[in-house]
């Protein structure tokens, strides 16, 4: 999402990365077909089994709201990365996110609630619900994926914090530490990355904590150890690496829109109707398939939150 002068950019610029890839993955997708065809297995099913590496997360139960949709290979979510703490090419995040310290890990809670404080990560964690959601997420810059997350619903820590009647939304903060973040060291954004939501929009149950995915602990690139998922906006929304959640009254700024406010708004629903200045978002590439798909309004959820916007122009609040 480098923001570049209209001028400056090619169209072909967007898709380019899926283009170059598409043979890869056709490649590795024929295999594994092959060797689901010798074990009996059916492509997609099973796909969230853990077994890549990662640390194993016990307990996972199965969550609501899933799609039966394929998942996305694990390598295609782990090496396709937007984390531009650690780069602004895809495949930066997989290659640097290495240096970054996830334990110990301490996320602050402020603004207007009743129980403010530093929280301990396993403090946070713990007697929440860890459950498997497998989701459909769009990037704003026109590709998307299918991630069998691992989480817990933000709603059940929201409560436990007990806002006052003050909050309206929530602030999310990203870690700020150049040391460890190599990409902060370049000002492509205002450090640290924020993000926010509207108070409903962060009790909805669709929108989760995620710790994991494919069964395992995040990898580092993904956002380790603590992301927000909200899976009918752009991605930008999802705010990786959070140290701080502080409730407030007015909406706060989000990194994107502050640094491009006509190209990206606070509310970020995917939506077909609305282009993007430089392109349409119509449609877009499912990472590892040939053609195009269809975008659909709140990324597919539209049953879901459509009530949530009810009444609200949303070719005026993006
Ligand atoms: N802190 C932080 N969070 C971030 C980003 C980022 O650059 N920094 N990129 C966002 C964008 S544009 C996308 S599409 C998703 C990508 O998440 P993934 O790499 O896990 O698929 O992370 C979002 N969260
Ligand atoms: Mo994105």
């Amino acid at each position: 999402m480098i923001i570049k002068k209209p001028a400056d950019i090619r169209p072909s610029e967007i898709t380019e990365p899926a283009i170059y890839r598409r043979r890869r993955d056709f490649i590795r997708n024929t295999t594994g077909l092959l060797l689901a065809g010798m074990t009996g297995g059916l492509p997609g099913t099973g796909a969230a089994r853990p077994g890549h590496g990662g640390k194993v997360i016990q307990g996972i139960e199965r969550g609501p709201f899933s799609t039966a949709e394929p998942p996305t290979p694990y390598e295609d979510v782990t090496t396709y990365n937007n984390f531009y703490e650690f780069g602004t090419d895809k495949e930066s995040p997989a290659r640097l996110a290495g240096s970054l310290k996830t334990e110990p890990w301490t996320v602050t809670i402020e603004g207007e609630v009743a129980r403010p404080g530093r929280y301990p990560l396993e403090d946070l964690l713990k007697g929440q619900p860890m459950e498997e959601r497998i989701y459909r997420m769009r990037c704003v810059e026109g590709w998307s994926m299918v991630i069998p997350w691992v989480g817990f619903p933000l709603a059940n820590l929201i409560e436990r914090f007990q806002p006052t009647a003050n909050a309206k939304y929530v602030e999310f903060q990203s870690l700020h530490d150049p040391a460890q973040m190599p990409g902060q060291r370049r000002d492509v954004l205002e450090w640290p990355y924020v993000e926010g939501l509207r108070m409903d929009e962060a009790m909805h149950p669709l929108t989760i904590l995620a710790v994991g995915l494919y069964g395992e602990v995040l990898p580092n690139q993904n956002g380790a150890p603590l992301r927000l998922v909200v899976p009918w906006k752009y991605g930008f929304k999802g705010i990786k690496s959070i140290v701080r959640m502080r409730f407030v009254e007015r909406q706060p700024v989000s990194s994107w829109s502050r640094a491009a406010p006509h190209e990206y708004g606070f509310y970020a629903n995917v939506n077909p109707e609305v282009s993007h200045p430089r392109w349409s978002q119509r449609r877009e590439r499912r990472i590892g398939e040939l053609r195009k798909r269809r975008t659909l309004m709140f990324n597919g959820y539209a049953d879901q939150v459509a009530h949530l916007y009810r009444g609200m122009d949303l070719a005026k609040f993006y």
